[in-house]
């Protein structure tokens, strides 16, 4: 018998759903239905639907196993996953099976719902882009896998106190996950420090790498994939028996501590540079158990190591899995036995790099005093890449000391460090950034001179988001609209059909159901008034992103509101979502204002009704699934030339909402597909932007010269918010890094023409639609094709 084949099929009836629930509520959590707890429930519904998904999962392994394929490997030190229940009912058939037979058994289902925690493995972002292309390949039928790390606690949790932002740990895990299946047999062992002898590397310490996987169901199709996450464990020598019996219980433990730590927590840092030991550490132990984890996968079907880069290619998601260039070397040269050539040539064909950034201080650098105490054979490797290299600058170039000095993988001045991103760019195949604009300009400035010396190794992969779960599961009545206007539901798999909706646009019946659903979302968010416009900026809070422009515009208002209250135009809420990485003092004073100006406002007879400002904390994929469908306008306001993307905006475009924007990032290719005319556009470009910063910027001008602007920065100083902000105005006035007050004026008119549309309802949805109708190229299954096409060149593989 085909033992892969073998399986006894789950059922499909709502009896037979029952039935497994109870026999996992018996058999695998140990309870009685009488005594169950709700997370009882909760997990018992969790193993019921992984179990679906698990025998997808055997079926989608054998195939892929029988066809020997290419396959994809994500490296990435972040995922931000969002909810699991959800999408896992959905993605196995569920939906409405689970909820009855929970019923049936005396739950209540919405009781159960509420007990799925997100894990919160990512920052923002760059977290969140892993995870819809993770997604995306499992729909698209590739053989691939994520590998990442499993924090113990992962992005913090914001509260505010006094209107200051205050971060909790989030240990998501508490109770279990029952998503995750442990693999404790699958550890690998990690060393650091130690020495090179004539004998090799002999590490100093050395620590287990413990994988556990989550289930990346397909949608539409039976393909499961997996996510490796990584868990630190001490090894047992690393107990200290001896000091334990003699009482010193704190030392006995210490080194365990100190291993353990090492996927303890998630970095909070969004696109800012941390310089920790610990932080290296987590990078090395990611890469050291992923590339062990291939190779073991690579030699199940294969032997001759000429063939690896035809069986794998690796993804670098940004700078932080790097380490694998010098590791996958060692493993080669030292372990293996292969001349140092035959390696390089194996490791160029084998890694790929995404850059995810255009801020300096985002391009990771690690002191080579560190990174050589930390990994000395991986410095030597270091060491001897550059020398290659080097060599061919000096030969391409020669004389240009310069160029030699700017492209070398170790910067000197002002402390000797290694970059991570020359690295990157030196040890890959292909190189991508995330929006034509972005990709541009890395290979214009960022990696001019690398772009200049290896042209074809530049290209541009635009990012894209789920469909599934960004309209599908977020927005179920728009998705059930959006079925009966295309009169199908195949978007939910191609997204370009999403034109179809168009001509809808010019439909008065489709106009109103299109608004009413915009209303529906906006009730579920309980946020008083439905008629006012929901003006929503979510996203992680930095300078470069400019929440403080949209700050000016509401103190604007407010004064407005003060000062003609009967001449306002239309009432607005405006909604702010993001947290602040713990140590930016700047970003935390701008929440901090945020809240001060909230509740001035509230607490001014004359704004009732008219204007209010929000800001629930936490923001999380959780919040925004509920956030993004009510939306009515999508601020985008970062200075032109910062964004590499942004995936907020194409998931609000998704969803009806319309943009108020700069032309950065993704922001551009929304705009051209959407047209001009549905989009709100302000502000200084790329080019404009980087003129005004070289030259002599005076943000006291824009103050003198513009009284509205003058008022809002005077009204913080004085206090009127109750004494907060006077840092954030300042830095405004004498620095302004990021242009506010030059582009205030024209932010402000583009705002008032928001007002003017949103006046015009039948107007404003007809805008609305066609943004939704037009942004079907920002699926991240597009996202993955062009991935396919221009770099990993894999292809499905159907179970
Ligand atoms: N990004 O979230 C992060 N973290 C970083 O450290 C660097 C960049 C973001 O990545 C997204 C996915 O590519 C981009 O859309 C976004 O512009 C970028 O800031």
């Amino acid at each position: 018998m085909d033992l892969r084949n073998g399986l006894r099929p789950l059922g499909s009836t709502p009896a037979e759903f029952e039935q497994d629930l109870l026999s996992n509520l018996y058999y695998r959590r140990g309870t009685t239905v009488e005594s169950a707890s709700a997370q009882d429930a909760y997990e018992t519904l969790a193993l019921t639907v992984r179990d679906r998904l698990a025998a997808r999962r055997a079926r989608t392994a054998a195939a892929q196993y029988d066809s020997n394929p290419r396959w994809v490997y994500y490296l990435s030190a972040e995922y931000l996953l969002g909810p699991q229940l959800d999408q896992n009912l959905l993605y196995s058939g569920t939906t409405d099976l689970a909820p009855a037979a929970l019923k049936a058994l005396g739950f209540d289902p919405a009781e159960v719902a509420a007990l799925d925690v997100e894990p919160g493995l990512g920052n923002g972002g760059l977290g969140r882009l892993a995870a819809c292309l993770l997604d995306s390949l499992a729909t698209m039928d590739i053989p691939a896998v994520g590998y990442g790390i499993r924090y113990d606690l992962g992005i913090f949790k914001q509260s505010f106190e006094n209107g200051e932002q205050v971060e909790k740990p989030d240990d998501w895990a508490f109770q279990g996950d029952p998503w995750e299946f442990p693999a404790p047999d699958d550890r690998n062992r990690v060393g650091f420090y130690g020495h090179v002898g004539p004998e090799g590397w002999v590490p100093g310490e050395v620590i287990d790498g413990e994988p556990s996987h989550l289930l990346v169901p397909g949608y539409g199709t039976e393909t499961v994939n997996f996510i490796r996450l990584w868990r630190a464990r001490a090894t047992e020598a690393s107990f200290d028996l001896s000091r334990f019996s003699a009482g010193q219980y704190a030392e006995a433990v210490d080194q365990a501590v100190r291993a353990e730590n090492i996927s303890k927590v998630l970095y909070p840092d969004d696109s800012t540079e941390s310089g920790r030991e610990l932080r290296l550490k987590q990078q090395y132990f990611l890469v050291s158990c992923s590339l062990r984890d291939i190779i073991r996968r690579f030699r199940f079907r294969n032997h001759d190591w000429a063939e690896f880069p035809a069986k794998a290619v690796i993804q670098l998601n940004d700078t932080h899995p790097t380490l694998a260039i010098p590791e996958l070397m060692r493993l080669l040269v030292d372990e293996e036995g292969l001349d140092w050539d035959q390696a390089w040539s194996i490791v160029r064909q084998t890694f790929a790099y995404t850059c995810h950034t255009l801020l300096p201080e985002a391009l990771e650098t690690w002191p080579v005093a560190m990174l050589g105490r930390l990994l000395p054979r991986h410095l030597e490797i270091i060491y001897r890449i550059n020398d290659g290299l080097l060599g061919e600058v000096r030969s391409r170039f020669p004389g240009d000391l310069d160029r030699v000095r700017r492209m070398s993988l170790i910067q000197e001045e002002p402390e000797r460090r290694v970059r991570m991103a020359n690295l990157a760019v030196t040890g890959t195949f292909a190189v991508n950034g995330v929006a034509e604009l972005h990709s541009q300009l890395l290979t214009a400035t960022t990696f001019h001179d690398f772009a200049t010396m290896w042209p074809d190794r530049f290209r541009n992969v635009t990012n894209g988001v789920s469909p599934r779960r960004f309209v599908r599961l977020a927005n179920p009545g728009l998705s059930s609209l959006i079925t009966s206007g295309l009169g199908t539901d195949a978007w939910l798999r191609d997204l370009s059909l999403l034109a179809g909706l168009a001509p809808l646009a010019g439909d008065s019946a489709f106009r109103a159901q299109w608004r009413t659903e915009k209303r529906r979302a906006k009730a579920a968010l309980g946020l008083g008034d439905p008629g006012a416009l929901l003006d929503v900026m979510i996203k992680r809070f930095h300078e470069y992103k400019r929440q403080q422009l949209k700050l000016l515009h509401i103190i604007t208002l407010y004064h407005r509101l003060k000062s003609d209250p009967g001449r306002f135009g239309v009432p607005r809420t405006v909604l702010f979502g993001g947290k602040a990485a713990p140590a930016y003092t700047a970003a935390k004073s701008i929440i901090h204002l945020i809240n001060a100006v909230a509740a001035t406002i509230a607490a001014d007879p004359v704004t009732s009704g008219q204007l209010r400002v929000v800001f629930p904390p936490n923001y999380n994929v959780t919040l925004a699934e509920k956030i993004i469908p009510a939306a009515d306008l999508s601020e985008q306001i970062s200075m032109a030339g910062k964004e590499a993307s942004g995936t907020g905006n194409m998931k609000l475009a998704l969803n009806g909402a319309i943009t108020i924007g700069t032309l950065d990032g993704a922001n551009v290719e929304i705009r051209d597909r959407v047209g001009g005319e549905n989009f709100f556009l302000f502000g200084l470009d790329a080019t404009g932007a980087a003129a005004l910063r070289g030259s002599s910027y005076q943000p006291r001008s824009y103050y003198d010269s513009d009284p509205e602007l003058k008022a809002a920065l005077d009204a913080v100083l004085a206090g009127a918010f109750g004494g907060v902000g006077h840092d954030v105005a300042q830095s405004l006035l004498d620095r302004d890094e990021y242009l506010t007050l030059a582009d205030y004026r024209s932010y402000v008119d583009a705002q008032d023409e928001v007002s003017a549309a949103w006046q015009d309802q039948e107007r404003w949805t007809r805008m609305s639609i066609l943004n939704a109708a037009n942004s079907g190229f920002f699926s991240s299954d597009r996202t993955v094709a062009d991935y396919l096409d221009r770099i990993w060149r894999a292809t499905p593989v159907r179970p």
